[in-house]
């Protein structure tokens, strides 16, 4: 499954980009019951997942457990990824998942950010999510502001160009229908939208970056083989969060093991 010429415009031009229809519903589903079991929520249940933070991005740390693997080594997404990077031999982020509960009244949108330095010329690289159930655009979705991207080189010779004020600017809202995928530049900034819906929001973060060196390949691996969350998440400490996770199979197949750093990609 490769990105069409639109997609790439769309993703070139604002941002971002959805992909609808890309992980099967049997690998969603299975992140939301992990997702679940580790919280221990009821997903049917709303008086179970009263004990969740209102605000934020719903954030679960939760990064190796197997469901969370085999959406990663899901071929049409690492081919999308592939496509919008335009090359071949890439890894995948140990990236978590997202639970976001209806907001309350006096929820608080988080900051509008970038994970990466947009003042870097040299940052080019994407960041994604999947949509593990259907998310309508005001349930918590992932919301970004294009006008700013679209003129990043100004906007940041601002003195206080890391400050955004969201009601300034045109905020785009892009929920999605379950297994759909939205894979933004880390040049856009982004935020999540309050939840008005009954429902919670469901996501998995991921995605793919240039495969490095051979010592980079070693330690990816060594932390995947242990299970451990990467330095940034441990530093983030989210409540919950456990290092190492409990070490389950992972079943990788070729392609995973090789997204994974387990196996190099020039020995193919
Ligand atoms: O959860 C979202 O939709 C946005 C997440 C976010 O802000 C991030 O990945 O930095």
């Amino acid at each position: 499954m490769e990105l069409s010429r639109d997609q790439k415009d769309q993703l070139e031009n604002e941002g971002y980009v959805r992909i609808d229809d890309v992980v099967p519903a049997a690998l969603t589903e299975a992140v939301v019951a992990a997702t679940s079991e580790f919280l221990g929520i009821d997903p049917s249940d709303p008086g179970t997942w009263t004990a969740r933070e209102s605000h934020g991005h719903g954030i679960v740390p939760l990064h190796h457990h197997p469901a969370l693997w085999a959406v990663r080594q899901h071929p049409d997404l690492y081919e999308l990824f592939a496509s919008a990077i335009g090359a071949d031999a890439l890894w995948v982020t140990l990236d978590r998942v997202s639970f976001k509960t209806p907001s309350r009244e006096d929820y608080r949108l988080s900051r509008f950010h970038w994970d990466a330095d947009p003042t870097n010329p040299d940052e080019n690289g994407f960041q994604g999510l999947v949509y593990l159930r259907d998310t309508a655009d005001d349930q918590g979705a992932f919301c970004c502001i294009p006008g700013i991207y679209r003129r990043l080189d100004d906007w940041v010779e601002r003195d206080d160009w890391r400050s955004i004020d969201p009601d300034e600017h045109e905020v785009v809202n892009v929920g999605g229908k379950r297994g759909s995928v939205v894979i933004w530049s880390r040049r856009l900034p982004h935020s999540s939208a309050k939840n008005i819906r009954a429902q919670p929001r469901w996501v998995q973060y991921v995605a793919y970056s240039n495969a490095g060196s051979e010592a980079n390949r070693e330690s990816l691996a060594r932390r995947v083989e242990s299970r451990r969350p990467p330095d940034w998440a441990i530093r983030q400490s989210v409540p919950g969060q456990q290092d190492p996770e409990p070490n389950r199979p992972l079943d990788l197949s070729p392609l995973g093991r090789r997204v994974a750093g387990l196996e190099p990609w020039d020995e193919r």
